[in-house]
């Protein structure tokens, strides 16, 4: 039933080589301060592809500190915005030119299929720094009429060094929402990437330095979570005499509730740096009867299956209404079926590798659950082939909502189909989860889409569309699906201090 056929015969040898392996500090590639390294693994084969230079808090601290002398001494804030901005552009150009290497590297390291690197990543990662290269010279504050004989107004000044934590589904492109804002507002970086994935972000950093960017001005560490990523959110610095600022100033973290909530204490107990958080879904896709059926399987396949299901925003709850709810299933159940899985380096794969052991073990967990729960499996329910980390396209109907595949992110290719009758039912359902990253609603009606744009609790509702993602529209979490937004204005936000300036008028009639 499924293409297995390039699982099952070997891996193709991918186009690229790893070049990169060291951490980036202040402009050289260096070891770990430790000498350790770790291994990062093909999930096609579980086989390891290269060792890299495992960073931990003495990494950190010699990051940050780069970070914080390339703030305060280097180049890069005095250089004129414009100058920034060409850096930017200059950087986009660069990563054009490699895509394809970059593309191989990203499937690699992470399994998602090669044509989705070339076609979606690379593009939107150029885009994305096209977008903030555009910002760089047009952020300015404001002039404030207030009461008074007073002259205010307002400076938009960079906060200084940034910390950045990412996630391993996509790496290229996770670099690029938290390191394109940062530096369009003309901050400092330590950006720590995934243990699982650390291999594309250290090729762009190299082509950043290409580019012109100051060395010092974007540091990248690989490492562990619990050491590296808990240096970084916990950063202070203040044990010396005279007692210093803190060097770390803000962080941005994209992953899962529960760590988002470690990096948010641990942020706070150390100098209260401001964070932002971009964590965990359970995002509804509601299909109502008046809605195209066939385009709403194909969306709904599109929303659940895409990158092997490990996407914040995956529309992870089917919900259809009554009326064509045997049909969509079974037209879901067929689409599910026709998924091409195998080797992402083959063309016309749609689905790879989910990304390691853990996450592969976590998502045959919940389908067992599924089935305990007396979900009905309509198709898929395991693993395929005996190598790597690849599992069937998965579809349960009959789903309800206290089982637990409707209230975790299982963030793998496992479909659950739930019915409703009528809107305020699916209204209160759809909002009865402590998560609010994303909805999708499929309707002919534009009473229906208007009254479920306002009642949804969601960063992001999607209508007769899905994972529309453009470098101008703003993401992000309702509830425990985070704080705060990334992309467009609003992300410009979180890497800006506002200064009110006040200061008296001779004449205030002038
Ligand atoms: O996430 P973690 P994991 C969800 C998804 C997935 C689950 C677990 O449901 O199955 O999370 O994945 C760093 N201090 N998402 O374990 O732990 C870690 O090194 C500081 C949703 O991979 O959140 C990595 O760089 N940092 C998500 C990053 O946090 C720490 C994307 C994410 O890892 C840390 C990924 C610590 N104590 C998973 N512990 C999304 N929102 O898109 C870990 N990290």
């Amino acid at each position: 039933r499924f293409t297995t056929a390039a699982v099952l015969e070997g891996p193709i040898i991918p186009p690229v080589q790893v070049t990169y392996t060291q951490n980036l500090i202040d402009g050289q590639f260096v070891d770990a301060a430790s000498g350790k390294t770790f291994p990062t693994y093909d999930p096609r084969t579980g086989e390891v592809i290269a060792h890299i230079a495992e960073g931990d808090a003495e990494d950190i601290n010699r990051a940050v500190a780069a970070a914080r002398k390339a703030f305060d001494e280097g180049p890069w804030p005095k250089m004129t915005p414009y100058e920034r901005s060409r850096i930017l552009l200059r950087f986009a150009d660069l990563v054009e030119k490699h895509s394809e290497e970059l593309a191989a590297l990203e499937t690699w390291d992470n399994g998602k299929p090669h044509e989705q690197s070339v076609t979606a990543e690379l593009p939107m990662l150029v885009r994305l720094f096209h977008y903030y290269a555009g910002w760089a010279d047009k952020i300015h504050g404001l002039t404030v009429p207030a009461d008074g004989n007073y002259h205010v107004q307002t400076l938009h000044e960079p906060i200084g060094v940034a910390g950045q934590i990412i996630p391993w589904n996509f790496p290229l492109l996770m670099f690029a929402w938290k390191v394109g804002p940062a530096l369009a507002c003309g901050n400092t970086i330590v950006l720590k990437t995934a243990e699982q994935t650390p291999l594309t972000a250290l090729y762009v950093a190299k082509l950043f330095l290409e580019a012109g960017l100051p060395p010092g001005v974007l540091n990248v560490i690989s490492g562990y979570g619990p050491t590296a990523g808990a240096a970084l959110a916990s950063h202070m610095d203040v044990d010396k005499w005279p007692v210093m600022s803190p060097l770390l100033l803000q962080l941005a973290f994209t992953g899962s509730t529960d760590t988002g909530m470690i990096v948010q204490e641990l942020a706070a107990r150390s100098n209260l740096k401001p964070v932002t958080l971009e964590l965990g879904g359970k995002s509804p896709f509601i299909v109502f009867d008046d809605a195209n059926i066939d385009k709403a399987v194909e969306l709904a396949h599109f929303a659940l299956f895409f990158n092997q299901g490990q996407c914040c925003c995956a529309g992870s709850r089917t919900y259809v209404h009554e009326r064509v709810y045997d049909e969509f299933v079974e037209k879901a159940k067929a689409r599910a079926v026709r998924r091409t899985v195998g080797d992402p380096f083959k063309k016309g794969t749609e689905q790879g590798p989910q990304i390691d052991s853990e996450q592969f073990q976590k998502v045959l967990r919940y389908i067992k659950s599924g089935i305990e729960s007396n979900a009905t499996l309509e198709c898929g329910g395991d693993r395929i082939g005996n190598k790597g980390y690849f599992v069937q396209p998965t579809v349960f109907s009959n789903v309800q909502d206290d089982m637990l595949i409707a209230q975790d992110e299982i963030f793998g290719p496992v479909q659950s189909i739930l019915k409703f009758k009528e809107i305020n039912d699916v209204v209160r359902r759809a909002n009865a989860t402590h998560y609010g990253l994303a909805a999708g609603v499929f309707t002919g009606s534009l009473e229906t889409a208007n009254t479920m744009m306002r009642a949804l609790k969601a960063g992001t509702v999607w209508i007769n569309c899905f994972d529309v993602f453009d470098a101008a529209i703003p993401f992000g979490g309702y509830k425990m699906s985070g704080i705060g937004r990334e992309k467009g204005i609003y992300s410009l936000n979180n890497y800006l201090q506002v200064k009110a300036v006040v200061s008296p008028l001779k004449n205030p009639a002038w």
